[in-house]
């Protein structure tokens, strides 16, 4: 398989309602596709960058350009392209972890459908289908977060994650245990909006019985939450400080995380990511599969991957109106909770050309 070009597509989705976490409020979700043209087909690649680095340092106009200047030239250096050639190719380039995984999914996707081989095969899932959990956003108040968790609760997410941030944790936490009782799975996430001095105010939430409090210190302070896990009930459970699975490692060697969250774009890719599943599973730590307001083409993705026998918590997968009124694939829809891996070639779905074309924004494509 030889590489021909490829085309980079910036699209902007309206959200169906405000999506608020410690960091900002999303409206829109502006996001590039990469499609990679080779000689014996084309596939799909989503780049999770967000528009402004508030999340991790990458964002979308430094991935376009970083794929631009450096990233696509070495790819197009390659005689031969398979899954494995691409993170060795791209890894004089330093970070730039989104860009790649973007890339290197287009190229697993093509590699895929050339072969009529599913991502979801390919990867070693076992599951058909995988339960859904739902992140939901800061509110302005306790009865618009109540109303929300029901209605989701209604659908059938079998997990709920709540944003959290100073001014903003326990009392949420509180008025929805004590609206939907004990028994509902329940986690928080703070995108690392407390510091080692927040220690006595988090284990107040320990008496809420979560499943993990995913991320409260800066990404960079691992041994901070490794100080913080020794104050703590509640699981920590690290997002942001995890960017590859030699820092897996040594987050679960430190003891900081007792639970990991996987998002292939934060990772540099789906091979990285299933490494991490690997060294986890190898240390008994549970993982899930995080989000990052995908397409139905990186849900997809996503989705195999959280199909895994390692992926043992409910992921952040939820379904595409959980964020979107028209997603660009046909949409992924909970059934009994759970949405169902894709077993056609590749990633299983491709964007139906009518409704990318209401959402893109601009369109360029770089021959070989
Ligand atoms: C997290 N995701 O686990 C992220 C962060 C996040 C589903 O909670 C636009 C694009 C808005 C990406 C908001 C979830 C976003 C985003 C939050 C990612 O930390
Ligand atoms: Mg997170």
């Amino acid at each position: 398989m030889k590489p021909v070009g490829v085309e980079l597509r910036r699209i902007a989705m309206p959200l169906v309602s405000p999506f608020r976490t410690s960091f900002g409020t999303q409206t829109t979700r502006e996001l590039l596709l990469l499609r990679l043209e080779t000689t014996e087909g084309e596939g799909w690649g989503e780049c999770v960058t967000m528009t402004d680095p508030v999340y991790s340092s990458e964002y979308t106009e430094a991935a376009a350009d970083v794929l631009r200047r450096h990233l696509l030239p070495a790819l197009f250096a390659q005689p031969h392209l398979d899954p494995w050639t691409v993170a060795p190719a791209l890894a004089a380039f330093k970070g730039h972890r989104m860009a790649k995984a973007a890339l290197e999914t287009a190229v697993l996707d093509a590699w895929l459908r050339a072969r009529s081989i599913s991502f979801a095969e390919w990867l070693g899932a076992t599951a058909d289908r995988v339960p859904a959990g739902v992140s939901v956003g800061i509110m302005d108040d306790i009865p618009a977060l109540l109303d929300a968790v029901e209605g989701y609760l209604a659908e059938g997410y079998l997990r709920i994650k709540l944003k959290i941030e100073p001014g903003w944790d326990i009392e949420p936490v509180r008025a929805v245990r004590e609206r939907f009782g004990d028994g509902i799975p329940l986690q928080v996430d703070a995108n690392t909006a407390y510091t080692v001095a927040d220690a006595q105010h988090l284990a107040r939430l320990d008496e809420f019985g979560l499943l993990l409090i995913e991320q409260p210190l800066d990404e960079e302070d691992v041994r901070g939450h490794a100080r913080l896990a020794r104050q703590l009930r509640t699981p920590i459970c690290l997002d942001e400080s995890i960017v590859s699975a030699r820092s897996a490692a040594d987050a679960l060697a430190l003891g900081a995380c007792s639970v990991v969250n996987v998002k292939p774009g934060r990772v540099g890719g789906y091979l990285e990511a299933r490494r991490i599943h690997d060294v986890s599973a190898a240390h008994g730590v549970p993982v899930w599969c995080g989000g990052m307001l995908e397409t139905g083409l990186g849900r997809a993705a996503n989705v195999a991957l959280a199909a895994l026998p390692g992926f043992t918590l409910p992921g952040d997968t939820s379904a595409s109106g959980r964020y979107y009124r028209t997603d660009i694939t046909e949409p992924f829809v909970l059934r009994d909770g759970h949405l169902d891996v894709p077993r056609g070639p590749g990633l299983g779905v491709s964007p139906v050309p009518e409704l990318l074309a209401e959402v893109t924004v601009s369109n360029e494509w770089t021959a070989r």
